[in-house]
């Protein structure tokens, strides 16, 4: 069966969804500024399931964010009687179990090839974008600790590869990262490449990325993504990075 709205063949499950629930039912815990956290409310937001937010700041590294995620790192979703962590699992549920636009294609090399973009995300572009590169040049001097420029230097070229790889695929001329229909891949790449471009760096390099420099716009335009951007607070310190130090800093 296909959807004439979306273009996407709907499979017996995303016709028929196992659960749609009360949609305030779903909470959404972690910290604000979070990019994970961003990708899960930004499918949220597009699926057009409302959800509340709780903010761990406070809380992060203690035995009651423990207790939701053993791993130490949010988010982490509750839906009723139901918690799950990790972002890939958590977006996956929620595209399947609410109505509201599929945003995983059914055909199986086109689902193959976004989850081969979720997968680039996890361990090309988050770890390089967020965790060396906006963590030494963003949260860490907000907290009035100094950059380490050789974890920057070991990233730079590792970002630039990645930009290069996205610029390429993005050739294909089509709207979204997968293809024409907008998908999960989308809203995984999204967060990243939004806190890199607010560094330095980021806003020097972008735009010798033009297909990729389109796509930023095109996604930042979508009423989701701007309705999401409006709702969320000052960009205030990360106060639980300061441990971090300690606990998982790169050195090189
Ligand atoms: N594999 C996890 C990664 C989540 C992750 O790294 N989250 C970061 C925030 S973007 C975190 O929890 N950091 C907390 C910390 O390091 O203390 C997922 O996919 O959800």
């Amino acid at each position: 069966m296909v959807c004439l709205q979306c273009k996407f063949s709907l499979s017996w499950r995303q016709i028929h969804p196992a659960k749609v629930t009360a949609m305030t039912d779903v909470v959404v815990l972690g910290f604000p500024r979070s990019t994970y956290v961003h990708i899960v409310r930004l499918v949220l937001a597009q699926k057009g399931v409302a959800h509340s937010f709780r903010d761990l700041e406070p809380e992060m590294g203690s035995a009651s964010h423990l207790a939701l995620h053993p791993f130490d790192r949010v988010p982490i979703l509750q839906h009723g009687d139901f918690t799950l962590y990790e972002t890939s699992a958590i977006a996956t549920y929620v595209d399947e179990a609410f109505e509201g636009p599929p945003l995983q294609p059914n055909d199986v090399r086109a689902r193959a090839r976004m989850n081969q973009w979720i997968s680039s995300v996890n361990s090309y572009y988050y770890p390089y974008m967020i965790y060396h590169v906006t963590h030494e040049r963003l949260v860490f001097p907000e907290l009035g600790i100094a950059s380490d420029e050789k974890v920057v230097a070991h990233a730079l070229p590792k970002v630039q590869r990645a930009l290069e790889v996205l610029e390429k695929a993005l050739g294909h001329g089509a709207d979204y990262i997968v293809g024409s229909e907008l998908t999960l891949a989308d809203f995984f790449m999204l967060p990243s490449t939004y806190a890199f471009g607010l560094t330095e760096e980021g806003k020097a390099i972008y735009p010798k990325y033009p297909s990729f420099c389109e796509w930023r716009a095109r996604m930042e335009a979508l009423p989701t993504v701007k309705r999401f951007r409006a709702s969320l607070p000052p960009r205030n310190p990360i106060e639980h990075a300061r441990k971090w130090g300690v606990s998982h800093r790169p050195k090189y």
